[in-house]
């Protein structure tokens, strides 16, 4: 049953100034979810005007207050988790277990963030002066844009949406196109939690008409971008021209190093869920695998053998350990890489075949692929962002990391060992944003920073207390109540 869905602007669900709609299907089935807008830059620039409308009041509403709308978001969100798991199961093509996860994790992180409107903390210090008072308070920036991918289409939105609105901005939400059904479900509860009309304005559309009018509109103040590199720099570039803040997250191509002294059946489960977790489509995915020499085969038959009898299916079941992936386009990009890797000369130990019969006709379904790799090829480089897990020798720690640090990326990192020097060393030493030890690469949690380095992103962290700091403006507070002309710097002879 598809619903046709309209854009939602200043509390309304309204008609596109387009006729043109697109569809929303699942990739196991290619069963049409929904339809929507092929918004167009009149739509974004009624979503503008109405969030500038909705500021004033928004930016004055007490953060607490604010935060309570928030709560009761996560807990309209908390009611209907089974459903929105299913839809983004559904949308997505993630496990249900993990299609849960992602609104579990979007739950986790509106409830942190509400209490954060009992703090947005700033900073008191002495003046120079006498009978003077310094402080920082932090202020809404106004109105922003949240750009998000279809790989967490609950989580990451809620990430940017609830921090933008504790900050007390008002937001322009474009979804990916592969994930509106998630988006627009978002958008409901939000409604029904009472956030008054305007301060959340949602628009689906191209990134070429509705993104790019978000990104170069002087009217938004600030841009939050997840999705590729290439889109990442666009984005960077064209809001450079005004000056907006930006933060951008983008690719990763995550090492986890498996040393000689490690628990071996740990590692070979953490590579599992980190390689193949939602079928590799995560910026913290697991895509090489760096094994000392001495466990290489053990690890090797171990991997191949576990991951051959991983079932491929239909990821409403809940027996199916791998869905499809999320697109043609997606399985096209996975396979040729597959395709690359066996040029190149890699060898493939598992997987990496279409499936055919039944579902596997319909969805988008690739086997998990583990090639045996030499450092330098291009599936050791890339980001694939499917289930490609590249597998390498090292002789010891220092090759280990010096491969592990080889790539433009640098997101999240780990390390299984028992030798809690080598680990300590490894914290320093990766190149990355977030490390783990012994955990796979993916698994963030909502209240620390996540974020990379190098190509992966500009610099910012999203969630934890940094969260608030990609949302507000800082101003610096003087109070002089001296009842006389101060003047720092100049001394009065
Ligand atoms: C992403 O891959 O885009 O670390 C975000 C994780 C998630 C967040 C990943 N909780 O696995």
């Amino acid at each position: 049953m598809k619903k046709e869905y309209t854009i939602y602007i200043n509390g309304k669900w309204t008609p596109s100034t387009s006729n043109k709609t697109f569809n929303t299907t699942n990739p196991a089935t290619r069963e049409i979810l929904a339809t929507f807008p092929q918004g167009t830059k009149e739509d974004v620039l009624k979503a503008i005007n109405a969030a500038e409308q909705a500021f004033p009041k928004w930016k004055k509403t007490p953060a607490p207050k604010r935060g309570e709308i928030i709560l009761t978001a996560a807990a309209i969100m908390r009611k209907k988790k089974d459903e929105l798991g299913e839809t983004v199961t559904k949308e997505m093509g993630k496990i249900i277990a993990e299609g849960k996860g992602d609104v579990q994790e979007s739950i986790d992180f509106l409830e942190y963030i509400a209490g954060e409107g009992r703090r947005l903390f700033g900073e008191t210090t002495p003046s120079e002066l006498v009978n003077k008072f310094c402080m920082t308070i932090r202020q809404p920036i106004g109105v922003v844009g949240c750009i998000t991918p279809w790989n967490f289409p609950t989580a990451i939105p809620c990430w940017k949406i609830g921090a933008a609105l504790i900050a007390g901005d008002t937001i322009i939400f474009k979804p990916a196109s592969m994930t509106p059904l998630c988006g627009a479900k978002l958008v409901e509860i939000f409604d029904e939690a009472g956030l008054p009309p305007g301060v959340l304005n949602f628009v689906t559309g191209p990134a070429s008409i509705v993104g790019n009018e978000i990104v170069e509109n002087p009217s938004v103040k600030a841009i939050s971008f997840t999705g590729g590199v290439s889109a990442g720099i666009d984005v960077y570039s064209r809001a450079a021209k005004h000056l907006k803040s930006v933060e951008v997250e983008l690719g990763g191509k995550n090492p986890q190093i498996i040393m000689d002294d490690a628990n071996i059946d740990l590692a070979i489960e953490g590579v599992l869920f980190g390689a193949f977790g939602s079928q590799g489509q995560r910026c913290t995915a697991t895509s090489r695998l760096i094994v000392h020499e001495n466990v290489y085969n053990e690890v090797i038959s171990k991997l191949v053998k576990r991951t051959t009898a991983l079932k491929i299916g239909n990821p409403l079941d809940p027996s199916v350990n791998v869905g499809p992936v999320a697109s043609e386009d997606q399985q096209k990009t996975v396979l040729s890489y597959i395709d690359i890797g066996v040029k190149e000369g890699a060898k493939l130990l598992s997987g990496g075949k279409k499936l055919f019969g039944g579902i596997y006709d319909k969805g988008f379904f690739v086997q998990p692929a583990i090639f045996e790799a030499i450092h330098g090829m291009r599936i050791t480089k890339e980001e694939i962002f499917g289930p490609v897990l590249s597998v390498m020798k090292v002789k010891n720690y220092d090759e280990a990391i010096k491969i592990a640090n080889d790539v433009e990326f640098g997101l999240s990192s780990s390390i299984y060992t028992k030798d809690v020097n080598l680990a300590f060393r490894a914290i320093d030493d990766f190149e990355s944003g977030i490390t783990y030890i012994n955990a796979p690469t993916i698994g963030a949690e909502v209240h620390l920073p996540f974020g990379g380095i190098k190509n992966t992103g500009n610099g910012g962290r999203e969630a934890g207390t940094s969260a608030i700091d990609e949302f507000t403006e800082i101003k610096t507070v003087f109070i002089d109540y001296s009842n006389t002309l101060q003047k720092a710097q100049i001394v009065e002879e």
